[in-house]
C-alpha cells in the first residue's frame, strides 16, 4: 500500500548495468514493496527448463532481448498472483510495446529512470562476464569463476554483451514522461543516486523503519 493508502505500482526500466538490481534491493530493504525482476523470471524458467526457458535461452545465448510478447506474457502472469500488493518491477518494460501491454492491465504510478552515463556503465561492466546458458554472472574483480573463462557448473565459455542493446528505448521514457509518472535520477555512482531516490520514496511508500537512514 502506498503512502496515500492505495496500491503502488512502480517500475525501474534501467539500462544494462545501470544499477537497477542494486537499487531495487535497497528499496525493498527499506519499504514494503514486493520486488519482481524480469531477468530473474527468465533465469528461473531457464533453470527449471520450462517451455519459456527453452525458448528464451536462444535469445539469451545470442545476447539479445527477449521478444516482447514472450517477456510480457511471463511478467504479467507473475504479477497476476500479487494483485493486492504494492510492487516494484525491475527490468521491465524496456520497449514501448511492453509498456503499453503493462498499461492495459495495471496503472503504473511511478517510474524510476536511472540516467547513468554509458562510459560509466561500460567501465563498470568491463570485468563482468555472463554464462549465456543460465544467465549466471561473474565479475573478474568481485566474483571470479573457479577457472578463468568458463562457467563453474557447466564449464561452458562466457560472453560479454553489448551495452547498446540494453537501454530502455527513448519512447518508453517519453511515454511515461507524458503520463507524468517519470522520475529521473542522474549520477555516476549508485551511492550518489540512492539518497535522492530514498527521499522520493519516503513520500510515496511507507518505510519499514521510518528512521531508516540513507545508508544502504
Ligand atoms: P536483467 O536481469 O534485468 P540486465 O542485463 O538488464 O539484467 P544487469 O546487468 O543485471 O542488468 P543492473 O541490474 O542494471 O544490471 O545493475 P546491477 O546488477 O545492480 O549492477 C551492475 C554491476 O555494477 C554489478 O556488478 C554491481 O555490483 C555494479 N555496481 C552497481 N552500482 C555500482 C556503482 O555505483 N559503482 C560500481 N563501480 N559498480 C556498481 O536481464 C537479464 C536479461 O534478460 C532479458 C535480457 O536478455 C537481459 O539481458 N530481459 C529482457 N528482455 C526483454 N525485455 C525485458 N523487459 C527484459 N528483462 C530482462
Amino acid at each position: 500500500i502506498g503512502a496515500s493508502g492505495r496500491l503502488l505500482h512502480t517500475v525501474i526500466p534501467g539500462a544494462w548495468g545501470s544499477g537497477k538490481h542494486t537499487l531495487a534491493l535497497r528499496i525493498t530493504k527499506h519499504s514494503r514493496l514486493k520486488k519482481f525482476s524480469s531477468g530473474d523470471l527468465i533465469r528461473e524458467n531457464m533453470l527449471r527448463d520450462t517451455e519459456i526457458g527453452v525458448l528464451t535461452k536462444v535469445f539469451m545465448d545470442q545476447g539479445k532481448l527477449i521478444p516482447d510478447h514472450v517477456m510480457t506474457r511471463v511478467t504479467l502472469h507473475e504479477l497476476k498472483n500479487f494483485s493486492q500488493e504494492s510492487w516494484l518491477l525491475c527490468g521491465f518494460p524496456r520497449t514501448l510495446r511492453q509498456a503499453e501491454a503493462l498499461d492495459r492491465v495495471y496503472q503504473i504510478h511511478l517510474v524510476l529512470n536511472l540516467n547513468v552515463p554509458s562510459e560509466v556503465i561500460q567501465q563498470r561492466l568491463s570485468a563482468r562476464w555472463i554464462h549465456p546458458g543460465s544467465g549466471r554472472v561473474y565479475n573478474l574483480e568481485f566474483k571470479p569463476p573457479k577457472v578463468v573463462g568458463v562457467d563453474d557448473l557447466t564449464g561452458e565459455p562466457f560472453v560479454q554483451q553489448a551495452e547498446g542493446l540494453r537501454r530502455p528505448t527513448k519512447p518508453v521514457l517519453e511515454y511515461y514522461r507524458k503520463k507524468g509518472v517519470l522520475e529521473t535520477f542522474s549520477g555516476t555512482e549508485t551511492n550518489e543516486i540512492w539518497p535522492c531516490m530514498h527521499a522520493l520514496l519516503q513520500t510515496k511508500v511507507p518505510q519499514i523503519d521510518s528512521k531508516a537512514s540513507v545508508i544502504p
